[in-house]
């Protein structure tokens, strides 16, 4: 390779024959760049003497899970983000972040919160006094606290179709289609502050979408109670994931945490706190027990249907108070401040997790029939409850019986076996624990691949870790988590791989890549573009032949054009200072992985193009003056050729 350096005479940089071919495939076309890029991969993988695939070779050598330049994961994970409100695509087992998906943050990237599609998805399902609270405030809240995201099931596995999460920060719900990637409703949950806990019904599918209220509220919230924290209330929610509406509410006592639901579709189940109702810390963990609340879906069926309900926001909410003596819920008192809440892929073991106790507490729900009916008491659902260790936050399992709790205080993960737990329960001799494995450091959520469906494989665990500390060099006070993975397939957990990531994943699933199988490019008649395809109707625009602009009324007019690399369909445009501009872009390029971007100059405006994808953006063009629009993605090598002018004519002035 040295040898072939050669003085460029234009440029006085060296080049070589790889850079030769390279501009050569760029220029042929985005085919020629494809074919160079497997050109390479075929070259690094056959004749690699010295080059990096033998020195990967030698670092994975023996290490398990390592994933070859070239080679791909076997599972899909979907990592929440926290704070920062989007949800994150993982290759598991090589831990590689390989997309993200803006969710309730704002993204310059990919135009989330700028294009007319994502504005309009991320406000439609706001409540009337919401929308008026963001009238001056942009219209739009920008940030999101996402933890829980999952994905719907089809008799208790996963099927693809989409994922659901939360936003704790401003009580929302969101879905994910995953054939595209992309959000297509999001709703905020009235009655309720602060969603947090979600999960979803099994079976037969999903069906409910269920949502926890973290924090107690008055209800209206509406200034008329403030300091009287005896009026304050908390609800469970379940939402219709095909419509995203919410389908009911359930008053409950206490603050609910996390949730969970069944294998058959008749329970779910959360955790919940501060049975004493307080607002400040010594209040909340005065009483010694809380509880996990069971809610029976059937019965909360049928109390709708009976008509047992108050409308409240325009939503069915029912009283599933302990003192209502309620029909729909029963309380199983735990250990003060449980947080976790598990179901076992065994669809028997329900894993509540102590937090502030060292302990995990089994139910069988298939005792739950017979609590319901009274015939038992709450705590003759519990069938073991073992000691684990310090700080014990959520659980995973590996369908095999045994189940990993994380110790946050202990910075460990114990795996310990639900049989031998329930054997030590009823008084034998027995030690339930099998190991336990330092990770780095204090664990919050886990999850194993496919382990909260029936096809758990008890293949990898991941330990989302909330400290990094020492495990990586220094960035400033600010660190990044430490997501670590963990073989858990044979007799001893081994520890693989640290996974530095960006605030704040709080939960993940680890999903097998068969399950999932997006598009590569756009259908033309995805109903993302629905708008823009009536506006076209309407206007006599054929999306992916004309590049026009059509005034629409004294102040407003529709631009319309089409990205081809290295082009856009129109040069230049013109309109009037002051006018509503609105930009409707058609990629009408059909290769794989040729997204464009449209980056329009000080005004605010960034957008992606995905390939056969229609997306518009609406401004006021108040600027008056020459503004380049120009292409945000490399999508050719003449990528940076690819841009034109909006012509901004100042009004008589
Ligand atoms: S929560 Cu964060 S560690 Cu929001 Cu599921 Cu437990
Ligand atoms: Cu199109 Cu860069």
């Amino acid at each position: 390779m040295p040898n072939d350096k050669k003085e460029n005479p234009n440029t006085g940089h060296e080049k070589d024959k790889a850079l030769t071919i390279s501009r050569r495939g760029l220029l042929g076309g985005t085919a020629g760049g494809a074919a160079l890029a497997g050109l390479a991969g075929v070259g690094g993988l056959t004749f690699g003497e010295g080059g990096y695939l033998l020195s990967s070779a030698q670092a994975a050598e023996g290490v398990e899970g390592a994933v070859m330049p070239g080679q791909l994961d076997e599972y899909y994970g979907f990592w929440s983000s926290g704070q920062s409100g989007e949800v994150r695509i993982f290759g598991v087992p090589s831990m590689r972040e390989l997309m993200r998906i803006p969710v309730f943050n704002i993204d310059g990237a990919r135009g989330w919160g700028f294009t007319n599609a994502s504005k309009r998805i991320m406000t439609e399902g706001l409540l009337p006094e919401t929308k008026e609270f963001l009238k001056n405030r942009g219209g739009m809240f920008m940030n999101g606290d996402l933890h829980h995201p999952h994905m719907s099931f089809t008799d208790g596995t996963y099927d693809g179709r989409y994922i659901f999460a939360q936003d704790k920060a401003n009580s929302r719900v969101c879905r994910i289609r995953c054939d595209i990637m992309r959000v297509d409703k999001v709703i905020e949950v009235p009655n309720g502050s602060d969603m947090h806990g979600l999960r979803l019904q099994r079976y037969p599918r999903t069906g409910y979408v269920f949502v926890n209220a973290e924090h107690r509220v008055p209800m209206p919230n509406d200034g008329s109670v403030l300091e009287d924290s005896s009026k304050y209330k908390c609800v469970f929610t379940a939402i219709d994931g095909d419509k995203m509406e919410v389908a009911w509410q359930v008053l409950v006592d206490g603050n609910l945490d996390n949730c969970d639901a069944d294998y058959e579709g008749k329970y779910a189940f959360s955790t919940c706190y501060n049975s004493e109702e307080a607002t400040n810390l010594a209040g909340m963990t005065a009483n010694e027990q809380d509880w996990a609340v069971m809610f029976d879906i059937k019965a909360i069926e049928e109390g709708v249907k009976k008509g047992d309900y108050k409308v409240m926001n325009g939503v069915k909410v029912l009283d599933g108070r302990k003192k209502a003596n309620s029909p729909y819920t029963r309380y199983v008192p735990i250990s003060s401040s449980p947080h976790g809440c598990n179901m076992a892929p065994d669809g028997i073991h329900l894993c509540i997790n102590g937090k502030l106790s060292p302990t995990v507490t089994v139910i069988d729900v298939r005792r739950l029939p017979d609590l319901f009916a009274n015939k038992i008491k709450p705590r003759d659902v519990v069938v073991a409850e073992p000691e684990l260790g310090l700080g014990p936050l959520h659980t995973a399992f590996d369908g095999k019986g045994n189940a990993f709790t994380t110790l946050f205080i202990d910075s460990q993960v114990a795996k310990w076996n639900i049989e031998k737990a329930k054997q030590a329960y009823a008084g034998k001799k027995v030690d339930p624990i099998i190991e336990k494995l330092d990770v780095h450091y204090q664990p919050g959520h886990n999850h194993t691949s496919m382990g909260e469906t029936k096809e758990a494989d008890g293949k990898w665990l991941v330990s989302l870790n909330k400290f990094s500390k020492d495990r990586f060099i220094n960035v400033g006070p600010m660190k990044p988590e430490n997501d670590q993975l963990i073989s858990i397939s044979g007799d001893k957990m081994k520890l693989v791989h640290d996974g530095p990531t960006y605030a704040e994943p709080h939960d993940c699933i680890i999903v097998r890549r068969d399950i999932v199988n997006p598009k590569a490019v756009f259908d033309r008649d995805d109903p993302l573009f629905e708008v823009e395809r009536q506006w076209a109707k309407e206007d006599g625009i054929i999306l992916e032949e004309d590049a026009k602009v059509i005034r629409k009324g004294p102040n407003k007019v529709r631009v319309y054009m089409y990205s081809l690399a290295p082009q856009f369909g129109l040069e230049e445009f013109k309109v009037k200072q002051g006018d509503e501009v609105t930009i409707i872009l058609t990629n009408i390029d059909e290769v794989d992985d040729l997204s464009h971007g449209f980056t329009l100059g000080g005004y605010g405006i960034a957008v992606e193009i995905a390939p056969q994808e229609t997306v518009s953006v609406t401004f006021t063009a108040d600027r008056p003056g020459v503004h380049w629009y120009y292409c945000q993605f490399f999508c050719h090598a003449l990528h940076m050729e690819m841009r034109g002018r909006m012509l901004v004519e100042p009004r008589n002035t």
